[in-house]
């Protein structure tokens, strides 16, 4: 193992004794979702994956130090304080270099969660294309093309260019499991038009698929998709008013590079008056369900 990852005791021991775990990310506590919301999610997430009888590990760099299993103070940290980076795979060593305080992305987690021996990761929405000419392309994409780990998500961030998105999933050779589904899910929305490799039904079906993959050295990821729950999706005129409008702004004000995802995702709430946080909240926690299952019925 990586000697530079500090383990929680928690995390250790589920580690030694081969125990389920669960990784999971900290931008969305740190920069996805607004206060209280963050932390109160964070740990309404922990507490889901416990319930299935995984073990959660959070991932965020502290004071220069990467963290796997947060204890709660560190959580609160992560969740209220307001030095807190944005770390993409790139931005890590930075981070333990100037000892910095830092949430972890969908493609820092992955690299720490992989090098710390973490099968199973939940989160809400992976990176993407973004629309626009540039192009600017979340290093969330590379990290599935070259990470053999499982990533619970409900497809990508509706903000993105879905289409280029799926595309670039294809082309880097990434496995896209529609679970309980045969479409793509669009984060907020259950429904993209767009098409899943294979549907999965069960833990133990993505389970055989994942571990076919390891046998056969396939080095990417098995991205697994799970539609927001039917009660909280968000209603498709809305979405799509919202969503115009967001993206636009984002233009008009010149926002970019790792700002451009929470501004958007802020601006969608605020203008949706919390219907967008609703179902980013449910989606994370049923994600977080989801994946403890799975990570449960792989070490049966
Ligand atoms: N999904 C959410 N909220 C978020 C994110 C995803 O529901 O805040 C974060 C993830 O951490 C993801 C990141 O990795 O946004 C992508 O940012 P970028 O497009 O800058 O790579
Ligand atoms: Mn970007």
């Amino acid at each position: 193992m990586e000697t530079r990852l500090h383990l929680s005791p928690e995390t250790k021991s589920a580690l030694e004794q081969n125990q389920a775990l669960v990784a999971l990310e900290s931008t969305v506590i740190a920069h996805g979702l607004p206060r209280p919301q963050n932390l109160e999610t964070a740990g309404a997430v922990e507490g889901i994956v416990r319930a299935e009888g995984a073990t959660p590990a959070t991932i965020a760099v502290l004071d220069g130090e990467i963290c796997v299993g947060l204890s709660e103070e560190q959580r609160r940290v992560i969740a209220t304080d307001h030095d807190v980076k944005k770390l993409s795979t790139r931005d890590i060593a930075i981070a333990v270099a100037r000892g910095w305080n830092g949430a972890t992305t969908v493609a820092a987690t992955m690299w720490i969660a992989h090098r710390a021996g973490i099968r199973v990761f939940a989160t809400g929405g992976i990176g993407g294309v973004h629309h626009g000419s540039l192009p600017d392309i979340s290093a969330d994409l590379p990290e599935l093309a070259r990470t053999p780990m499982i990533v619970v998500c409900s497809g990508a961030k509706i903000v993105l260019d879905l289409p280029a998105t799926r595309e670039w999933l294809e082309t880097h050779s990434v496995t896209v499991v529609g679970y309980g589904c045969d479409e793509l899910p669009a984060f907020y929305s259950r429904s993209s038009g767009l098409p899943v490799d294979i549907r999965c039904d069960s833990p133990d079906e993505v389970s055989r698929v994942f571990k076919t993959q390891r046998e056969l050295k396939i080095e990417s990821a098995l991205l697994v998709t799970v539609p927001v729950p039917v009660d909280a999706e968000v209603e498709s005129a809305l979405l799509h008013r919202v969503l115009d409008d967001a993206i636009a702004d984002a233009e008009r004000e010149r926002i970019g590079g790792r700002d451009l995802t929470p501004f958007l995702l802020a601006r969608m709430s605020q203008q949706s008056e919390g219907a967008t946080l609703r179902a980013n909240v449910a989606l994370l926690e049923n994600n977080a369900r989801v994946a403890a299952r799975i990570a449960v019925a792989l070490n049966r």
